[in-house]
């Protein structure tokens, strides 16, 4: 497995916010969580790929958004948030070593945050960053390879991801408030604990659950249903908004 990730911008505190109100972010801070999580990316069994930070782009730590990559193909987004439409350009000459790369053009948006993918399905968030023609022209470039893209509705979150992930293989973490767990059919899922909102957001790889330790009664839910987890401390990067997911792209 391959993590691809990007260095943190000194200019993070001028990241895009949609539901947090703007705190003081310690960049330097969120650099030593952001290692950190580094390093459990490699214990867990991924060669890391690291990209330099760009102070044009105060958000590109955040580089799950930046492209949805499956085995035959990666797809280059187009972000929603404007000022983070630069972000690509780095991300692709990247990933052009490791596979062929398509890209969404305009009018398409499309946040790879949006993206979860259970097996040929690619369910994708109907959020605020995605719009109709980006969930189109991602089903029609995906759709050679085998893929099907089932746009999701959902409630008053960032991205798709912020409301569901996958923890096992047959086993989704959701918050119901935000998703109907219905529209995942064939997955058993586990909910958040109610006071936790925003945990959901999980990294599963090879059978262990990379997850923040913010979320301590979720993480007992977890861990009740068998699950392995390795914590790691997010909270720095979650006053941007992000979570763990969306600090790597894994090429498998
Ligand atoms: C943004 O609003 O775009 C960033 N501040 C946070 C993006 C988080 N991305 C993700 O959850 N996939």
């Amino acid at each position: 497995m391959l993590a691809l990730t990007r260095e943190i911008s000194d200019n993070l505190p001028q990241c895009q916010l949609t539901h947090l109100d703007r705190l003081p972010i310690d960049v330097a801070r969120a650099r030593r969580q952001h290692a950190i999580y580094e390093q459990a990316l490699r214990d867990l069994g991924c060669q890391l790929v690291q990209l330099p930070a760009d102070p044009a782009c105060p958000d590109g730590v955040f580089i799950e958004d930046t492209a949805v990559v499956l085995d035959e193909i990666a797809i280059v987004t187009r972000p929603g948030a404007p000022s983070r439409q630069s972000e690509t350009e780095a991300v692709a000459a990247a990933l052009a070593q490791y596979r062929p790369v398509a890209r969404l053009s305009g009018p398409a948006t499309l946040d790879g945050g949006d993206v979860l993918q259970l097996g040929r399905t690619l369910f994708v968030g109907a959020s605020r960053r995605s719009n109709a023609a980006g969930i189109v022209q991602l089903g029609e470039l995906v759709a050679p390879h085998g893929y099907h893209v089932q746009a999701v509705e959902m409630g008053a979150c960032l991205h798709l991801k912020t409301a569901v992930t996958q923890v096992a293989p047959d086993r989704l973490l959701l918050n119901p408030n935000w998703v109907d767990p219905a529209i995942f059919g064939w997955a058993r899922w586990l909910a958040v604990a109610e006071d936790e909102p925003m945990a959901a957001n999980a990294l599963w790889l090879e059978g262990t659950v990379v997850y923040p330790r913010a979320y301590e009664k979720t993480a007992r839910i977890l861990q009740d249903a068998g699950l392995r987890l390795r914590r790691v401390e997010a909270d720095e990067l979650a006053k941007a908004e992000g979570g763990v997911s969306c600090c790597s792209l894994i090429l498998r």
